[in-house]
């Protein structure tokens, strides 16, 4: 049934819309299934993401009418053979807001824009690609309570501008007992900043938390009595349910509280398979502690390879929304995983107060910024080039094999990261910094594949003959 006479209207101008700040608007790339009118399935979207199904229902009454998603804009040939673009306007009245407070709820919203409407069957695809919260919205999410000026403090840092946060994943991923992981700590922090659980490190019977735990928080105090510098720790509290993220996360506290280091811990959530109720679940319980989003999982929503789920970009505006201290944003093309340089909007749009998304202009409205975590498959010799295409250096950066797979060792792994951040802003020749500082040099032997790809003739300039 073509409901396109209700669901949409495109005298509607975006300008009034944003102006009138009535509406959440979203831009999808939509492809209709054969034999479908691209404003046909466009007006079911509204549809089935507001006050309609497919059929016309005789409970409807002219209130509801009043609160219909409409679509404003269509661009049937934008994508070409991948489809075009249409733009919804969703009336704030839709948004569900907590019975205790008043604030929205990530849950509902996402629920609502991109929800039910995956799974219809008139179209091939249909994929959010930006979208933008009113001001009266926006200051009713919960947003962050803690950002990465906390941690800089906690670092000993200016809280403006305080620069790169050198970091590492315990490796192997999974099979480290108590002891061996504790020394695996221990044995990076001698050279770098933060640790981060990888994200199945949790509470297996062969390394149980109760026993784990306590020996990290001691190490962390020996590795920083040793090098006089703080030293942070993100603690995986991934749970299925509330009571034992919450158990979990005042066991830790309390752990690294014998030592006085309680602010030194940030607090790892799985936020893909927990959904926004496990991250509020950290950021409401614990408001003092950093909030670590891991987003194992995404790519099921968040790939390019996918027509349908969304932009990595919309991911990070709900992260922000949940209240998220941090997030991993990809590393924009300069490791493992799928993303490419131009993702740097996606660190923009959480950092900055204003920023211009893909489709949408967004003002945050004072809302605290989100710390760009840099992860997956990075190393000291691929960072002068992360940076150099971001522009700054004020974000976490976590790397796993980059520190671990260091031929001397973990802490020379750490220190070649911090090396590779001063490379790059004091704007030296990275070749030339290597000739000075033995652990970034080393990393172009530990990772002698990256190193002929990035600076192709370095072993004859380093005089490395092996
Ligand atoms: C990376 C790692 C992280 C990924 C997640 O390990 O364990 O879980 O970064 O991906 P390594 P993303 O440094 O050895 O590659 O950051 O893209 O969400
Ligand atoms: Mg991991």
């Amino acid at each position: 049934m073509d409901q396109s006479n209700r669901y949409a209207d495109l005298t509607l101008t975006e300008e009034k819309l944003v102006a009138d700040g009535n509406h959440l608007l979203v831009a999808y790339r939509l492809k209709p299934a054969a034999g479908y009118g691209f404003l046909e399935v466009a007006a079911h979207v509204a549809a089935e993401s507001s006050t309609g199904t497919n059929v016309e229902v005789s409970t409807t009454d002219d209130f509801t009418r009043g609160v219909d998603a409409l679509v404003y804009e269509i661009d049937e040939a934008a994508f070409g053979d991948k489809g075009g673009l249409m733009k919804i306007a969703y009336p704030v009245d839709l948004f569900d807001p907590n019975l205790i407070d008043g604030h929205y709820n990530v849950s509902h919203m996402w629920s609502l824009i991109l929800g039910n409407n995956q799974g219809m069957g008139d179209h091939e695809g249909l994929r959010m690609l930006d979208f933008l919260v009113p001001e009266k919205m926006v200051k009713r999410f919960d947003g962050p309570a803690t950002d990465i000026s906390d941690l800089w403090k906690v670092l000993g840092r200016p809280e403006v501008d305080g620069g790169y946060i050198a970091g590492t994943i315990i490796k192997p991923k999974l099979g480290l007992r108590p002891e061996p992981f504790a020394k695996a700590c221990y044995d990076f922090w001698l050279g770098g900043d933060f640790i981060k659980n990888d994200e199945p490190q949790a509470n297996q019977n062969f390394c149980p938390m109760e026993v784990v735990i306590p020996k990290v928080a001691e190490a962390m105090d020996r590795a920083q009595q040793a090098t006089g510098q703080a030293k942070l720790f993100s603690a995986n509290v991934t749970a299925d349910f509330h009571e034992e993220m919450i158990k979990r996360g005042e066991y830790v506290l309390g752990e690294f509280a014998k030592y006085g280091n309680e602010k030194h811990v940030a607090f790892l959530v799985d936020g893909f398979v927990t959904g926004p109720a496990g991250v509020t679940t950290s950021r409401r319980a614990f408001p003092d502690t950093y909030l670590h989003f891991h987003r194992a999982g995404h790519g099921a929503v968040t790939s390019y390879k996918s027509p349908m789920g969304m932009d990595p970009l919309c991911y990070m505006k709900l992260a922000r929304l949940m209240g998220a201290s941090g997030i991993h944003t990809g590393t924009m093309g300069y490791g493992k995983m799928e993303g490419h340089n131009d993702e740097r909007v996606l660190a923009y749009m959480l950092e900055r107060d204003e920023c211009q998304g893909p489709y949408f202009y967004q003002k945050w409205y004072g809302m605290k910024p989100t710390t760009p975590i840099i992860s997956g498959g990075m190393n000291a010799l691929r960072l002068p080039g992360f940076f150099e295409n971001l522009g700054h250096g004020n974000v976490i950066n976590t790397c796993g094999g980059g520190s671990f797979g260091h031929i001397d060792s973990p802490a020379a792994g750490g220190i070649s990261l911090g090396q590779a951040y001063d490379c790059w802003k004091t704007g030296a020749d990275p070749i030339e910094y290597a000739k000075e500082h033995p652990e970034f040099a080393r990393a172009f032997e530990s990772f002698p594949g990256d190193a002929d790809k990035i600076f192709p003739g370095w072993r004859e300039k380093l005089g490395v003959h092996k």
